[in-house]
């Protein structure tokens, strides 16, 4: 049994990782959760109603590697900077979730699904990241279509939720809608906030700073880390991130080029027999997933939804897929747990 540590517990994908653990993805000994000083001490089993070994909250720098086997990090960058190699250089296995590794050769970028014999042995610097939400749902539905026909390039357009922006993203987003339903001829909002724009019945095409070639900072993970989790350094990956004023679940219109023809039957097949994947057959009705028809059920959250199913008739190479995901479950906690699970299971973790 493990002690894991999660820091940035009180947070929307560490409150995530503990509602996960709750329901025993992992068996852990002792669960220590930790945040910023300010919320030491809290007892977030009773305030949750939680019911696994729960440590007293701690700072994030109390945390002791002595007394930790893994730690999920779910604080962000700056956090993951500070901390993240001060555990890892005492002997603490640290799957991180902030962007801050991801793309260091010696770490490991895991979705289990996808590449796990990344993690066949102990990476040496005992760092793993867990990829950007975008990514993980979007090369858990590249990868069947790899193995069944080889990938040329991808076009990526996302649907990104709210709470991607954490909880103050989804409070943001439910103020601010009931603010503008209740005053419709109140003058526009002033840009800032979480999200760099007014979210409510808003579309933000930025999710994070643009570099000097126009992309974005969201858009640069969607090109990036597919290459590095499917082993394709030269795919061609085109990504437009947009924010939309949804609360809960990323959405992505993926245009795919495969290698070889394919028939829709073929593709639908593939995925279907993925596990972790929900297709959405063109039989279906609807043949498409939604972000409220995949929030509404806790075995939906653990899911990547697949629908949309096309393959372009005068060019059986070109493929179109609609994918949604729980971005705080699949997209962060899940991933992160899984990775642990998968690290457990390779029998070089303690
Ligand atoms: C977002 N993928 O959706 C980024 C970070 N979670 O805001």
């Amino acid at each position: 049994m493990l002690r894991i540590a999660v820091i940035g517990a009180t947070g929307a994908v560490g409150r995530e990782c503990l509602t996960l653990l709750d329901g025993g993805i992992v068996p852990a000994a002792r669960v220590a959760p930790a945040a910023s000083a300010r919320s030491a001490g809290r007892d977030l089993a009773s305030e949750w109603g939680l019911s696994l070994p729960l440590a007293p909250l701690t700072a994030v720098e109390d945390v002791d590697p002595d007394a930790v086997d893994v730690a999920v990090l779910c604080a962000g960058a700056e956090v993951s900077r500070r901390e993240a190699e001060r555990l890892a250089a005492a002997g603490v296995l640290v799957v991180d979730n902030s962007s801050a590794f991801r793309m260091r050769p010696d770490v490991p970028l895991v979705v289990p699904q996808v590449n796990p014999g990344a993690l066949a042995d102990r990476p040496a610097c005992n760092l793993v990241s867990n990829p950007n939400c975008s990514t993980i749902q979007l090369v858990r539905a590249l990868h069947p279509l790899h193995e069944l026909a080889g990938l040329e390039s991808v076009v990526v357009a996302t649907y990104q939720a709210a709470s991607g922006g954490g909880l103050r993203g989804l409070e943001e987003l439910a103020q601010g809608s009931s603010r503008l339903l209740s005053a419709p001829g109140a003058p526009p909002e002033e840009a800032g906030g979480r999200f760099g724009q007014p979210l409510p019945f808003n579309l933000v095409p930025e999710i994070g700073l643009q570099d000097e070639t126009g992309l974005s900072h969201e858009e640069r993970k969607l090109v990036r880390e597919p290459r590095k989790i499917l082993g394709l350094p030269g795919l061609r990956v085109a990504a437009t991130a947009v924010r939309v004023p949804v609360f809960h679940c990323h959405s992505e219109a993926v245009h795919v080029r495969l290698r070889r023809p394919v028939t829709a039957e073929a593709v639908e097949d593939a995925l279907a027999a993925t596990p972790g994947l929900r297709a959405y057959r063109r039989s279906h009705s609807p043949s498409y997933p939604m972000p409220r028809s995949v929030f509404a059920r806790s075995e939906d959250r653990a899911l990547v939804h697949v629908g949309r199913i096309r393959v372009e008739p005068e060019d059986p190479t070109a493929v179109a897929l609609w994918v949604v995901a729980d971005n705080l479950r699949v997209g962060a906690a899940l991933n992160a747990l899984q990775i642990v699970e998968l690290a457990a299971k390779q029998g070089w973790l303690s």
